[in-house]
């Protein structure tokens, strides 16, 4: 058989265009592909939920796959290995905690949301969210590259029944509900993440998974940092806890 440069043209656009279009409606839009982001797709997905990631970047993993200050290593307490040995991430005792290669863990996690049925877009933005009549209902999206290169395109809109802000520290997708209508916070602000306490962090970031405002929920470090709570570096069986639980909490919602 010759190869033919169109044909293969043609098979990325008409794919990837079918793919976009059945996503156009969906139950859960993930803004992130960090640990939170995947752990919850995978749980939603698991549950038979149509549910779509968008990435900025080209690479899912947000900020796992650099384990601490580039060494390639993560660490997880008891409850955050076990979702780990989910996907078949292996770790190892190392005294109280455990440990985990930061490259497998944040491969395994990936493959694990995709496999569970999860659409992963990559390279796009959520620059804005749809609300109506007092619910966030969908999300708003850019090509990276276009937003990068400052050009002036108008995005394009897809709908959620639950949109989940799992952008780690900028807490991105709270920042613009809270700049138009305010958010379920004491202050009806973000309260802005705290100094490095992984204990309290840790604790905390699951405390802290939640709805923000109606259809919007955190997970994740966004989850701190819109509550006003400690980092806690990479330590990082919060940011699973905090996946679980806000698939939980969805799926008794929708
Ligand atoms: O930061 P990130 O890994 O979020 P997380 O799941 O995990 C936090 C930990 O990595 C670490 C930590 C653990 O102790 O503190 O920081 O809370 O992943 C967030 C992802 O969201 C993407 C971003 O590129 C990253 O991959 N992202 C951020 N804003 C947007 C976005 C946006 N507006 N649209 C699409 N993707």
């Amino acid at each position: 058989m010759k190869i033919k440069d169109v044909e293969i043209t043609k098979c990325i656009f008409e794919e990837f265009s079918e793919k976009f279009i059945q996503s156009t409606n969906m139950d859960v839009a993930i803004v992130g592909a960090g640990p939170s982001g995947l752990t919850a797709a995978r749980y939603l997905a698991e549950a038979g939920k149509k549910v779509c990631i968008f990435e900025r970047k080209v690479s899912p993993g947000g900020g796992m796959w650099g384990g601490g200050m580039t060494f390639p290593v993560i660490v997880v307490q008891e409850d955050g290995k076990e979702i780990l040995e989910e996907v078949g991430i292996k770790c190892k005792r190392r005294g109280e905690y455990f440990v985990a290669d930061s490259i497998e863990a944040t491969a395994k996690l990936i493959a694990g949301a995709i496999d569970a049925g999860a659409t992963m877009f990559s390279a796009v933005t959520v620059e804005d969210v749809m609300a109506k009549e007092g619910r966030i209902c969908g999300i708003v999206i850019n090509w990276t590259g276009v937003l990068a290169a400052g050009m002036h395109v108008d995005p394009l809109s897809f709908e959620a029944k639950a949109v989940i802000d799992a952008t780690g520290h900028p807490s991105e997708i709270c920042r613009i509900v809270e700049k138009k209508v305010g958010l379920k916070t004491l202050s009806g602000k973000i309260e802005g993440e705290k100094f490095m306490w992984a204990d309290e962090g840790e604790r905390k970031t699951v405390e802290n998974t939640g709805e923000v405002y109606p259809g919007l929920y955190t997970a994740g470090m966004a989850s701190n940092a819109v509550m006003g709570a400690p980092r806690m570096g990479p330590i990082f069986g919060g940011m699973l806890l905090s996946g679980k639980k806000v698939a939980e909490m969805i799926l008794e919602k929708i």
